[in-house]
């Protein structure tokens, strides 16, 4: 008999989980059955605080009333409308108000449905861009050690975590990467941006000395590095990587998909660390992850290089059957309409430094060996045990949901970004989560 007809609807085996132990986590599943606010309901009916805001995505926290109601409407009126030579009102609306939030270089909206898609359509226009101005002959992208770009080829290509790259061939050619910025040795604990590292970012004048300028499209990084364990850049580190790239005509992309929307306490990170990249790539926050959508952000210059030739034609071939999806676009709307009746990014600045004190209160509990933090987001690492790389930092994650409190882990590194809508006292309770659980991990 097939597998199939075995199968009953509480029955775990079909789904192929992503970036999961299968096996470890079909044994003991964690499920979720609901969500409201700052909280996760679990199928055995516990309360978890959501440390991490799902992840890294739902920055106003959860069943948000605006949201929810713009989807159940659009989804009644114009569910689907065709994505290309069409168009609806609301995905001009909101490229609109999303120009009303970016930095102010910043011209042009693409839809994508992720933050992996994100980083294609920006690594696409990059190098199309430089064509449409008759300097094709640059062709390679430049991304850093460390950097997570979703888990598509141009993605993996320029990112930097080994894991996600080793099993999949040639990847796209014409690649390099900076250094990453983690020195644990020289900025342990280091409250905000760390003191030592700007240097690092002459590592892109020798790559590009090496590579001759004209050969290089673009760079794209994470202004805060996220996904590899929250990698705070140096002081003064991007503005370096800017007066390079600008000196040689060489893109900037900031990779925004966790850190805009509120993340660090301004609506981008360009904002925050008051640097103009030409390209932004942005998604999760953008529906509050609500939705799946991506968007990208181009200069007036970028997209006016693509202007050209018979009105007719179509100037980028590129784009998805979802770009701009009325009800990702709904759903974008109510979010963004929530962010700001509630002053969330402003809610997110004035609490950055009590989420600091917070903690780094945890300095001195067992296995830490540094704290970090911007905005909202900030990280715990602790010492691996010898031998077996990430086993302490998942069984804090374990122990933590079985305390309930959902927080995240990436190698033996304790990551936290909790919606923007945390209170005072909720911030005490994950901290004192977290304290308790470094008590009791082995
Ligand atoms: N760029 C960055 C900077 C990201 O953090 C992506 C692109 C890809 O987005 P999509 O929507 O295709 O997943 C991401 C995603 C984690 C974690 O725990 C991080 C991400 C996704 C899932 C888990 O660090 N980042």
């Amino acid at each position: 008999m097939s597998n199939r007809l075995n199968t009953t609807p509480n029955d775990l085996r079909a789904f192929w989980m992503p970036f999961t132990a299968n096996r470890q986590f079909k044994q003991n599943p964690r499920m979720m059955v609901a969500a409201k606010d700052m909280h996760f309901t679990a199928a055995d009916g516990r309360q978890i605080l959501d440390g991490t805001a799902g992840l890294w995505c739902v920055n106003a926290g959860h069943c948000r009333p605006l949201i929810t109601e713009a989807i159940r409407q659009q989804a009644g009126e114009l569910d689907y409308a065709p994505a290309f030579q069409m168009g609806h009102p609301k995905a001009f609306e909101l490229a609109n108000r999303l120009m009303d939030i970016a930095p102010d270089n910043m011209a042009n909206v693409l839809y994508t449905n992720s933050g992996s898609e994100s980083v294609e359509t920006a690594l696409k226009v990059a190098l199309a861009y430089h064509r449409a101005r008759g300097d094709g002959s640059r062709f390679r992208l430049i991304g850093r050690e460390r950097g997570y770009h979703g888990v598509n080829f141009g993605g993996i290509s320029v990112g930097g975590i080994v894991a996600n790259r080793k099993m999949f061939g040639t990847l796209l050619t014409g690649v390099d990467h900076l250094p990453h910025t983690h020195q644990p040795d020289k900025n342990a604990f280091t409250r905000g941006e760390p003191e030592h590292g700007a240097d690092l970012a002459d590592e892109l004048q020798r790559i590009v000395t090496l590579h001759d300028p004209s050969t290089i499209a673009a760079v794209i990084v994470e202004p805060v590095a996220g996904s590899t364990g929250v990698l705070i850049p140096p002081k003064g580190y991007l503005k370096r990587l800017r007066e390079i790239c600008t000196r040689h005509g060489i893109l900037l992309i900031f990779d925004e998909v966790i850190t805009g929307y509120g993340r660090l306490g301004s609506a981008f990170a360009a904002q925050h660390f008051d640097i103009k990249p030409d390209i932004i790539v942005t998604a999760k926050g953008l529906t509050n992850g609500v939705v799946p959508m991506g968007a990208v952000f181009v200069t007036a210059e970028i997209h006016d290089a693509f202007m050209q030739g018979p009105e007719h034609l179509i100037e980028f071939f590129h784009g998805y059957t979802y770009s701009g999806n009325p009800i990702a676009c709904a759903a974008a709307l109510g979010t963004l309409e929530t962010y700001k009746q509630e002053g969330l990014f402003e809610r997110a600045a004035e609490l950055a430094p009590y989420w600091e004190e917070a903690l780094h209160s945890l300095k001195g509990e067992p296995h830490v060996i540094d704290i970090r933090n911007i905005g909202l987001v900030g990280a715990i690492e602790l010492e691996p045990i010898a031998g077996e790389p990430t086993k302490r930092a998942f069984s804090a994650f374990v122990r933590a949901w079985e305390k309930g409190a959902l927080i995240r882990t990436t190698g033996d590194i304790i990551a936290l970004s909790p919606p923007l809508i945390i209170s005072k006292s909720q911030i005490d309770e994950l901290i004192d989560c977290v304290r308790s659980v470094l008590n009791e991990v082995a």
